[in-house]
């Protein structure tokens, strides 16, 4: 089985309003298993490097102001297919387009405010977990339930 990883973070937005245990629950439920967590507020120049694809779009600077405005959960997590699952889980950027049962269609009504982050593709989701944790801080771990979520 192909596990892949990716990099998840809740914004500002979703900790201030107290979503971590309802986003870090989705997740859990959904059948994916973590293995990196840490909460940070980010720097300018860790917040500058993350959103660098960014970096000449008019809400740039908007975007990294509200992204190192307060802490954020930054996360790992490891399954088949997660990367693209994660993104659906998460829905449409635009919170009013994102469906409902996603996390942004569920939470959000503003795209500068759509409470979390996920890896868009497999070179971004490698990108942004060395760019936000360490080797060391990954945790490789094997849940004691697995075998009642993957045949193999
Ligand atoms: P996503 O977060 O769904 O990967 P993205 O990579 O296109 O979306 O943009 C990164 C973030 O930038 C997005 O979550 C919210 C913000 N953003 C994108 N487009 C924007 C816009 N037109 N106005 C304000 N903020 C925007
Ligand atoms: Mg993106």
């Amino acid at each position: 089985m192909d596990r892949e990883k990716t990099f998840i973070a809740i914004k500002p937005d979703g900790v201030q309003r107290g979503l971590v245990s309802e986003i870090l629950g989705r997740f859990e439920q959904k059948g994916f298993k973590l293995i990196g967590l840490k909460f940070l507020t980010p720097s300018r120049e860790l917040a500058e490097q993350h959103y660098g694809v960014h970096k000449n779009k008019p809400f740039f600077n908007g975007l990294v102001e509200f992204i190192t405005s307060g802490p954020v959960v930054a996360m790992v997590w490891e399954g088949e297919g997660v990367i693209g699952s994660a993104r659906k889980l998460i829905g449409s950027t635009k919170p009013l387009e994102a469906e409902p049962g996603t996390i942004r269609g569920d939470f959000a009504v503003n795209i500068g405010r759509n409470v979390i982050h996920g890896s868009d593709g497999p070179e971004t989701a490698s990108f942004e977990i060395s760019l936000w944790f360490k080797d060391s801080e990954l945790t490789n771990w094997t849940p004691s339930d697995e075998i009642w979520r993957l045949e193999n």
